[in-house]
C-alpha cells in the first residue's frame, strides 16, 4: 500500500518549459548560456524568477547580498523553514542546467504543492544564491558564504571583477541590494537539487545521486612578474619571462594533482598575460590554481606542494612570485538525517539511486555551516558542464526534481 503522497510526481513539462525559458535570457553562443552574476542578463533572470515566484502565491525578500527568498507559507508561522535552491548565474559558457535546475526544480516542487493544496507546517523558501559560480567576482559561493559568515559583506562588496568593476556597485546598478542582513534568516534545513557535472552517474546507470559529501577545494591566485621584452631580439639568456613560469607552474600543478590519485584534482582555468601581445614577452602573468579533494590530507598536501613549486620556477627564472588566496573550503560532510531522507525518497519513488560525492562546490557547502544541509544529483550526458553542450533529459530533470519534492514533503511535514 503506497503511503500517503507516495506517488506524486511534479510536472515535468512544466519545469522544462521553465528551463527552457530561462535559457533565453543571457544566451551563449553555442546553445548555452552566458548570464554572468550582477550583469543585464543576469538581472532579467532574476526578474523572470520573480515573476514567476509572484504568480506561485509567494512572498519575495532579497538580502543585502542580493540573494532571493520566496517564501511559501506553512500552518505554523513559528516553524523555522525548508529552503530550496541553488544559483541562477551562469559561466561565460555555461550551460542551461548548472545551478539553473536547483532553483526552477524547487520552484516546481511548490507549483505542484499549489496544485495539490498540500499545505505544510514549516514555510518553504525557494532560494537563489547570488554569484555561486565566482567566474566574475572570486571566490565562486559568495553571497552564501556571506551568510554563512565565512566572509564579510564589506569583503564580498570590494570583489572585482577582470575589468575592475565592484561587486557592490554592480549589485547596485542592477538594483538587486536588498533591505534584509544577509544570514539573518534561520533555517530548519536546505536541500539543493543540482547536476552531477561529473560522468559517475550516467556510467553506474543511476537516476539519482545521494551526494553524502562535497570535496573541499583551494584557488591560489598568482602572479609572477618578469619583464616585458622584444620576443625576436632578446637573447634567451636575458629573458625574463613570465609566461614561461605560468607554463611550468601549470605543468607542475598536474603533475601534483597525479601523484595524490585517486581522488585529487588540479588544472589552471584563468590566465591573465600582461601585455598579451605577440611580440611582447609577458612581463607579468596573472593565473589561478583550481586544486580539491574529498580527503583534508590530499588537499592541505596539494596545497603546499603547489605553493613550493611556484617560488621555484619563480627562483629558477629570476620572477617576482606572489601567491593570493582567493577561495577555499574544506571537504564537507552533509547531514547523515537528511541524506537518509533523500535516500529513502529516491528509494519510494524506485529512481536507481547511489551514494556520491560532489566533485563541484555548491552553496550546500556553505549553508551546510550554518543548517542541517543535502544535496541531490542527477546525472548530466558525458559528465560534461562549464560547457555550452551540458546536456540533462528531461527524465533526469523530472527524477531528481521528484525526490526534491519527496523529501521537502518530509522534512517540512504535510498537514494536509
Ligand atoms: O567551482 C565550482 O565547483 C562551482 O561550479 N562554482
Ligand atoms: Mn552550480
Ligand atoms: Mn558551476
Amino acid at each position: 500500500m503506497p503511503a500517503p503522497g507516495e506517488n506524486l510526481r511534479i510536472n515535468s513539462e512544466r519545469l522544462w518549459d521553465s528551463l527552457d525559458q530561462m535559457a533565453q535570457i543571457g544566451p551563449g553562443v553555442a546553445g548555452g548560456c552566458n548570464r554572468q552574476t550582477l550583469t543585464d542578463a543576469d538581472n532579467e533572470g532574476r526578474h523572470l524568477f520573480a515573476d514567476w515566484c509572484e504568480a506561485a502565491g509567494l512572498t519575495m525578500g532579497v538580502d543585502q547580498m542580493g540573494n532571493m527568498f520566496a517564501t511559501r507559507a506553512g500552518s505554523d508561522p513559528e516553524a523555522l523553514p525548508v529552503y530550496m535552491g541553488s544559483h541562477l548565474d551562469t559561466q561565460p559558457t555555461g550551460g542551461r542546467y548548472d545551478g539553473v535546475l536547483g532553483v526552477l526544480g524547487a520552484l516546481e516542487v511548490v507549483r505542484t504543492l499549489n496544485d495539490l493544496g498540500v499545505t505544510t507546517r514549516r514555510p518553504i523558501v525557494v532560494t537563489n544564491w547570488t554569484n555561486e559560480e565566482g567566474a566574475r567576482f572570486a571566490p565562486a559561493m559568495l553571497a552564501s558564504g556571506v551568510f554563512a559568515g565565512i566572509h564579510s559583506q564589506d569583503y564580498a562588496y570590494d570583489r572585482r571583477d577582470p575589468e575592475g568593476k565592484r561587486f557592490g556597485d554592480e549589485l547596485a546598478r542592477i538594483g538587486w541590494v536588498g533591505d534584509e542582513a544577509v544570514g539573518a534568516r534561520k533555517m530548519h534545513a536546505m536541500l539543493e537539487l543540482h547536476i552531477e557535472q561529473g560522468p559517475i552517474l550516467e556510467a553506474e546507470g543511476k537516476q539519482i545521486g545521494v551526494v553524502t559529501h562535497g570535496q573541499g577545494l583551494w584557488w591560489l591566485e598568482i602572479t609572477l612578474t618578469g619583464k616585458d621584452a622584444h620576443t625576436g631580439s632578446t637573447p634567451m639568456a636575458m629573458r625574463v619571462n613570465a609566461g614561461l613560469g605560468m607554463a611550468r607552474i601549470t605543468e607542475r600543478v598536474h603533475q601534483i594533482a597525479m601523484s595524490h590519485q585517486p581522488n585529487a584534482v588540479g588544472a589552471v582555468g584563468q590566465v591573465f598575460v600582461h601585455p598579451n601581445s605577440r611580440n611582447v614577452i609577458p612581463g607579468k602573468v596573472v593565473f589561478t590554481v583550481d586544486i580539491r579533494s574529498p580527503e583534508q590530507g590530499k588537499l592541505d598536501a596539494m596545497k603546499a606542494e603547489v605553493m613550493r613549486a611556484a617560488h621555484a620556477v619563480a627562483a629558477e627564472l629570476g620572477l617576482g612570485c606572489g601567491i593570493e588566496e582567493v577561495g577555499h573550503f574544506d571537504p564537507v560532510t552533509f547531514d547523515a538525517g537528511l541524506v537518509a531522507t533523500v535516500r529513502g525518497a529516491a528509494e519510494r519513488l524506485g529512481y536507481a539511486h547511489m551514494d556520491i560525492v560532489s566533485g563541484a562546490g555548491h552553496d550546500a557547502c556553505w549553508i551546510n555551516r550554518v543548517a542541517p544541509t543535502v544535496m541531490v544529483m542527477c546525472p548530466c550526458v558525458g559528465g560534461l558542464s562549464h560547457n555550452e553542450a551540458e546536456e540533462i533529459s528531461p527524465a533526469w530533470a523530472a527524477a531528481g526534481t521528484d525526490v526534491l519534492l519527496h523529501a521537502c514533503l518530509e522534512v517540512a511535514e504535510v498537514v494536509s
